[in-house]
């Protein structure tokens, strides 16, 4: 143990603890060098947003939601199953959570979709109805939803996936009952609902030019040109590491061309588990493609990534074996796809180096409980107070801690320095320590500084 500035009495309570190998982990102050990604976009007119749970917008995972972006899109919240899972009975709880978190932290809201195949509720999907029956119910939905948030939301993705992989209409509820005028209807009736909320058609694998993204431009164009309200295109971008279309800038510049915006909606890049260091660099270098991609276009509004954190993800649940897809791992630390978008977005290029670092360690550990310090070095920088912050993966909590001040909140653990112990010079180090209990595992967390 080296440098181990505490009091005498954890001094000797610590004296011979081994430290625990392969225990240490050391973070770069990133966000407290970088300015927040919603800050560069906006510096650039761009939006950055990402899909939230609202039920998760509390501790760490608000902070970051609220400091690094300026758009939110309710990840499930406002689908027809989730607001209305009983016939006239309706939950919007959720989804109004997500809006008044938004409204609070001064960010645009992505309403997340009105007219889809999936995520219906049971007792429409289950009906059977005539097209005049089908048609009062999806402009009845449009009106309740749309109308409940007029005037509130940016946008809306009206129509999600309606095109199968070769261009022609998927078959679905609305298709067939209603035919591909189903979304002129749908368009026309948000538009009603809500004027000034930008109107768009969602989709995924349109992000390159090619079959399927050519019938969108196609069916946009006709839109355009019989006077239908449609207003952007959004390119939803779940894509794999190494296939980012080589046409994507080209595609949302044929796109913007029409007259429409373009939004990159739902951008996630997934990884074979577990991913190597180089593969999380090359997905770097992939989000830093598609952001320069829409940062280059200028009808192309903006960025969202579907979910932030690598912990509040689809991708692990739906392709067993590939995750990793997100610019922040499950600790919430930082990987390298978030400096990327910074960089696309005209941040610093690399994460800073002359800094300090936090670097946690279990010092001791025994069946129910353990003892863990911080030690916060800096080099070529320095600091005048701190704060570190970090979350426990697997339900670890701290009972006691000296040489700083210590709160958890669920997972989410700030420690704050004494009144003693805020300076770390230039070349300098300051330690804290904790007790703490666990059970099961005991992983160690990524320390971020603040
Ligand atoms: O992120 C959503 C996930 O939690 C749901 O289980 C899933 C069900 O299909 O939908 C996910 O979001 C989808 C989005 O609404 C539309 N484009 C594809 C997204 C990933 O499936």
């Amino acid at each position: 143990m080296r440098s181990l500035r505490t009091g005498s009495t954890l001094a000797s309570l610590l004296t011979g603890v081994a430290m625990l190998g392969g225990l240490l982990l050391a973070a770069p102050v990133a966000q407290a060098a970088d300015a927040p990604l919603r800050d560069l976009a906006a510096a650039k007119g761009k939006v950055i947003g990402t899909a939230v749970t609202g039920s998760k917008l509390t501790g760490t995972y608000g902070e970051i939601a609220a400091r690094e972006f300026n758009a939110l899109t309710p990840g499930n919240a406002m689908k027809w199953e989730s607001v209305e899972p009983a016939r006239g009975s309706f939950n919007w709880a959720e989804a109004d959570r997500i809006v008044a978190f938004a409204e609070a932290n001064g960010q645009e809201v992505r309403g997340h979709t009105l007219v889809w195949h999936s995520q219906n509720p049971g007792w429409l999907t289950n009906g059977t109805w005539t097209a005049a029956q089908l048609r009062q119910l999806m402009t009845d939905h449009i009106a309740t939803e749309v109308g409940r948030y007029k005037g509130r939301l940016a946008t809306w993705d009206v129509v999600n996936e309606p095109f199968n992989e070769d261009g022609t209409y998927r078959q679905t509820l609305w298709y067939n009952g209603l035919g591909a005028d189903y979304i002129a209807q749908a368009l026309t009736a948000a538009r009603a609902a809500d004027p000034s909320a930008k109107l768009y058609i969602n989709d995924y694998n349109v992000e390159g030019v090619n079959a399927k993204s050519t019938a969108l431009y196609n069916l946009v164009k006709s839109l355009k040109e019989r006077g239908v309200p449609i207003d952007g295109v959004g390119l939803q971008a779940h894509l794999i590491l190494g296939q980012v279309p080589s046409t994507l800038q080209q595609n949302i510049q044929r796109f913007a061309d029409l007259g429409v915006d373009v939004a990159i909606t739902e951008l996630d890049i997934r990884i074979n588990l577990p991913a190597d260091s180089a593969e999380l660099a090359q997905q770097a270098t992939e989000y830093k493609q598609v952001v320069s991609a829409c940062v280059a276009v200028a009808r192309c509004v903006g960025v969202t990534v579907w979910g932030f954190t690598d912990s509040d993800s689809w991708i692990p649940d739906t392709f067993p074996g590939q995750g990793a897809a997100t610019p922040y791992d499950e600790n919430f630390a930082p990987k390298p796809a978030y400096h990327a978008i910074a960089e696309a977005l005209g941040g610093t290029t690399t994460p800073p180096t002359g800094a300090c670092k936090a670097t946690y360690s279990v010092v001791s550990q025994w069946n129910s409980g353990f003892t863990g310090q911080v030690r916060i070095a800096c080099d070529g920088a320095s600091l005048s107070s701190w704060k570190a912050t970090w979350a426990y993966g697997a339900g670890q909590r701290i009972s006691q801690s000296w040489n700083a001040t210590c709160t958890q909140s669920g997972a989410a653990v700030s420690c704050s320095n004494a009144s003693y112990n805020g300076t770390v010079p230039n070349g300098g180090s300051v330690t804290f320590g904790f007790n703490a209990s666990w059970s099961g595992s005991n992983p160690v967390p990524v320390v971020t500084l603040g």
